[in-house]
């Protein structure tokens, strides 16, 4: 029976985003730009970088086009929207594997798009749609800004604003992905603090951790994993997890999945050895009432950033100021997350509704070796905020309770 809720579940966790959910992000830019010409350039498949990382598709046009093969195009204009695939190529496909070619009879239905053809009608496609003075957006300094500019004789416009605006409200389906990514991140860090002792090494714990999601069929970690013990936990993006950690250092652990393409970061500061000194928690105490703080004030209508009393980092700021360690608050209080962990934003544009974020206040003094942050997943409701990330527990008390149950 468990084997069979398993299975279901695998199989659940590999669902997607649907043709029809992409369509729509397609028609609500265009509305959003009304009369112009949408030009996209897919990612590349590259042969050295490839081995390493393996491929993923660029993040705007996977957000558009649901299509995950590399060295595909996109075309959108207010009549037509093309996908543009490149021409089988045998040799390369014995390396990575079949690929679908836009003359294939099943590419529509396979691609959710109507129109479906060859990367190399680009230059001809694009001439014809921007032939009168219909502004041509991309993204700057892609590979589709350049042909597009060519192809139009005149410069792209930037689709930065645009497209960002939509990708910071998530649809109900992109939080359910974003609530899984974040449940196979705590499962993680909840695994290492059972793991966590004297004598241990970092990389260790983050063997520990990658391998709880990679289990679950999350594809890779969202970023590059963080496992910070002492003197390394002051190192914001300290990423080479080498020491071996001891009796009395903080540890503290910024690491998060990347599940059906969505992304989570969470962080969290636990003792080495399973119960906090009272230095360290008395700054661990600073660093959660900032964020207690900010979360309280979290809903829509106000700023993520900014120093104002209209803004989660001037209220966390405020609070941090007022037990005297300002000048250890060294980074802002968090970011948008979705298919990108830090998720392309327009900071211009106030919480709404559907805004997933971080809000990780932090508080590092290198010359006592303490650094803490703690780092939630946290979705903006119609009234305020929901933590996405609230199983795993914040409190030092909860935190010491749960490491000494290994
Ligand atoms: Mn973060």
């Amino acid at each position: 029976m468990l084997l069979i809720l398993c299975l279901i579940f695998a199989g659940w966790l590999q669902a997607s985003i649907s043709h029809s959910e992409h369509q729509q992000r397609r028609g609500a830019l265009k509305q959003a730009l009304p009369g112009a010409v949408i030009v996209l350039d897919g990612a590349t498949e590259q042969e050295k970088g490839g081995l390493r990382g393996g491929f993923f598709q660029e993040s705007n046009f996977l957000y558009l086009s649901g299509w995950r093969e590399p060295n595909a195009w996109l075309i959108l204009a207010p009549e037509r929207e093309i996908l543009l695939l490149p021409d089988r190529n045998e040799v390369r496909e014995r390396y990575t594997g079949r690929k679908l070619d836009s003359r294939d009879p099943d590419a529509p239905k396979a691609t959710g798009f109507q129109e479906v053809t060859s990367t190399q009608r680009f230059d001809e496609i694009l001439k014809d749609l921007a032939g009168g003075s219909a502004p041509v957006y991309a993204m700057p300094k892609s590979a589709a800004a350049e042909r597009a500019a060519k192809a139009a004789g005149r410069a792209t416009e930037d689709l930065t604003k645009p497209i960002a605006g939509l990708r910071m409200i998530k649809s109900d389906r992109e939080i359910e992905l974003i609530r899984r990514s974040t449940d196979a991140s705590v499962d993680a860090h909840l695994a290492a603090w059972r793991r966590t002792a004297a004598g241990l090494y970092e990389y260790q714990v983050a063997a520990t951790m990658t391998q709880v999601y990679l289990e679950q069929g999350c594809e890779r970690s969202a970023y590059s994993p963080i496992v910070a013990a002492g003197p390394n936990a002051v190192i914001l993006h300290y990423a080479l997890n080498r020491r071996r950690m001891d009796r009395g250092e903080l540890l503290l652990m910024d690491v998060g999945a990347e599940c059906t393409g969505y992304a989570a970061d969470l962080t969290r500061t636990i003792p080495v050895s399973g119960r906090f000194t009272p230095r360290q928690r008395e700054v661990y105490e600073v660093v959660i009432g900032a964020q207690e703080a900010a979360i309280q004030a979290a809903k829509p209508g106000m700023k993520l950033l900014g120093t104002g009393e209209d803004s989660l980092n001037g209220i966390a700021l405020k609070y941090v100021n007022a037990h005297g360690l300002e000048k250890f608050y060294l980074h802002s209080l968090g970011h948008h997350v979705g298919l990108d962990v830090h998720d392309l934003t327009d900071p211009a544009l106030e919480l709404k509704p559907g805004m997933v974020i971080t809000i990780e206040p932090g508080v590092y003094i290198a010359e006592e070796q303490i650094g803490v942050r703690i780092e939630d997943m946290v979705l903006i409701t119609k009234n305020g905020a929901e933590v996405l990330s609230r199983r795993l527990p914040r409190k030092p008390a909860d935190i010491e309770k749960a490491m000494r149950r290994k």
